[in-house]
C-alpha cells in the first residue's frame, strides 16, 4: 500500500520542521476510508526512548502501524454515514511524557449521498478559490487508491500559486470510458492543499459511476454470404452475429459478449 507524506512540498517550502523534534507546529492531513495511510515521522536517534501515541478523542475507527521512522495511520472502511471526524495525534517521549508531535487529522466519509454520472460523463469540478499567502500552495486531487489515475482524467492535475498570488482555478475530473462490465462504482474525489509544509483537505465530493458496459446476447447467426476472395489464393463465405442488449435502458449502454461476431468457411474460390 502506498503512503503520502506528511511533510514537504517539492522541496520549496519546508514551514515546520521537518524532523518534528522541536517546536511543534500542528501539521494537518486527512485519511479516507478504506483509503491508503498517512505517514507521520517523528526524528529518532540511538539515544530516543520509545514513543507513545494516542489520539484524541479516542477512537476504533482509525488503525496505525509503527515504522522505523514513526506511524502510519490508516482510517477503517465502514458503510455508516458520520461525515467528516478530526481528531489530534500526539506522539510523546513514553518516559518524559514531552510532547514531539502533533497533527490533526481529518477522517473523511466515503458513505453517504452521492453525485450519480454516466462513465461517460462529468466532469466533476472543482473550484479553487485561493486567497493570498506567503507560500507556494498546491492543489491536488490525490490518487490515494492505487488506479485512481487509470480510472480518471484530471485536468490540470496540479494548481499552482506563487508567494502572495491570489485566484480562481477550476480543476475537472472525469471518469475515463472502459469496455469492462464492473457495475455502478463509487469513488470519493478530493481535493487537496499543500501549503507551507501544511497538508489539508479542500473539499470532497461523493460519485457513483454508473457503467455503460453490459452483458448481452448474441443474435442468431446471418444466412452464409456469397462465396468471395479474402486471399490471392484463397475464398471464404462468411457469416456474422450481433452482441445485443434487449432490455429497456435511459441512457445509452455497450453490450459485450464472449466469443467471436464473425465465422468464415472456406469455398472454391469463384
Ligand atoms: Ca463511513
Ligand atoms: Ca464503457
Ligand atoms: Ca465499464
Amino acid at each position: 500500500m502506498a503512503v503520502t507524506r506528511v511533510e514537504g512540498f517539492d522541496g520549496m517550502s519546508q514551514g515546520c520542521n521537518p524532523n518534528g523534534d522541536t517546536g511543534v507546529k500542528r501539521l494537518f492531513d486527512f485519511v479516507i476510508e478504506g483509503g491508503e495511510s498517512v505517514a507521520v515521522t517523528v526524528q529518532k536517534n540511538r539515544t530516543d526512548p520509545r514513543i507513545r501515541w494516542s489520539f484524541l478523542p479516542e477512537t476504533q475507527d482509525i488503525q496505525f502501524r509503527e515504522t522505523p521512522f514513526g506511524l502510519n495511520v490508516y482510517a477503517l472502511e465502514d458503510d455508516r454515514v458520520e461525515g467528516k471526524r478530526n481528531y489530534l495525534l500526539t506522539a510523546r517521549n513514553a518516559e518524559t511524557g514531552e510532547i514531539l508531535k502533533t497533527v490533526n487529522f481529518i477522517v473523511v466519509d466515503n458513505d453517504g449521498k452521492s453525485r450519480r454520472i454516466q462513465e461517460i460523463g462529468g466532469p466533476i469540478k472543482f473550484f479553487i478559490r485561493h486567497r493570498k499567502a506567503p507560500y507556494y500552495t498546491q492543489y491536488t486531487i490525490p490518487d490515494f487508491k492505487a488506479d485512481f489515475f487509470l480510472d480518471w482524467e484530471v485536468v490540470p492535475l496540479k494548481v499552482v500559486f506563487q508567494p502572495n498570488e491570489s485566484g480562481i482555478s477550476i480543476m475537472y475530473a472525469r471518469p475515463k470510458d472502459d469496455a469492462v462490465i464492473e457495475g455502478t462504482e463509487r469513488h470519493l474525489l478530493t481535493l487537496k492543499r499543500i501549503s507551507n509544509g501544511v497538508v489539508s483537505l479542500v473539499r470532497s465530493k461523493l460519485v457513483d459511476i454508473i457503467d455503460n458496459d453490459v452483458e448481452g446476447e448474441w443474435t442468431g447467426w446471418s444466412p452464409l454470404g456469397k462465396c468471395k476472395r479474402h486471399f490471392v489464393n484463397s475464398c471464404s463465405r462468411t457469416m456474422s452475429r450481433q452482441c445485443q442488449y434487449q432490455k429497456k435502458q435511459l441512457t445509452p449502454v455497450t453490450a459485450h459478449c464472449r466469443g467471436e461476431d464473425i465465422k468464415f468457411t472456406n469455398c472454391l474460390c469463384p
